[in-house]
């Protein structure tokens, strides 16, 4: 398996258990999908690891029919175990090249960056994107700053890796974050609240670049 090619994604969507009962989440994949997501995540925080394999495996029998890849957060052995594309670890986990010698050499390693030295040093250490926020305020991460969008262009000037922003961005401010040189976006809450998942997606990706 070679590693997954993120050159042509653009939004990326999160199915985060925080918003999702487990058994919403096949729905919601579907939908996500279904709207043109190009890479999905499975983010469940302080569930047990026998629960998100599972749940892993249910979402990866969705995605890998569309060529979507799967991450999953936090857990390169669950990763592993389920045939995921990849693995996505925040400033507090494990290291990338910890992370990718768990996954394999094959899996894409993602990190959360908040500062443009932090999303310097993840390309340093091998990072195959990032994330880079949170941009604006957000409930899904609440004990984090907002860096706002001063450093989004400065960022894609010094790192060459895939950038996706993350953090508070809705349709409403979307405009303003690709006009502040975001070319690839992460929206959790805003996708996954909407009346209609889909369509939600469909109108976030004809706003990307
Ligand atoms: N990581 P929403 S911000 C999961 O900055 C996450 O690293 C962030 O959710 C970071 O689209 C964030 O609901 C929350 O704001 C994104």
């Amino acid at each position: 398996m070679a590693r997954a090619d993120l050159s042509g994604c653009r939004l990326y969507g999160i199915v985060d258990l925080n918003y999702v009962d487990a058994s919403g989440v096949r729905t919601i994949t579907e939908q996500l999908l279904t709207g043109g997501v190009d890479i999905v995540q499975l983010r469940a925080k302080d569930r047990d690891a026998a629960e998100i394999e599972q749940l892993a495996r249910q979402m990866h029998e969705q995605t890998r029919e569309r060529d979507v890849p799967l991450i999953i957060n936090d857990h390169p052995d669950i990763a592993r175990a389920t045939g995921a594309e990849g693995v996505h670890v925040g400033q507090d986990d494990v290291a990338v090249a910890a992370a990718r010698s768990a996954i394999g050499n094959d899996r894409i390693a993602g990190k959360s960056t908040h500062s443009i030295a932090q999303a310097v040093a993840a390309a340093g250490e091998g990072a195959d994107y990032i994330g880079f926020g949170p941009l604006f305020a957000t409930p899904t991460k609440p004990d984090y700053e907002p860096i706002g969008l001063d450093d989004v262009a400065e960022v894609h000037r010094l790192v060459a890796l895939p950038i996706f922003c993350i953090g508070g961005i809705k349709l409403q401010n979307l405009a303003r974050v690709v006009a502040a040189g975001a070319q690839r976006v992460v929206i959790v809450s805003g996708l996954l609240r909407a009346n209609d998942v889909a369509e939600y997606a469909r109108q976030a990706k004809a706003m990307l670049p």
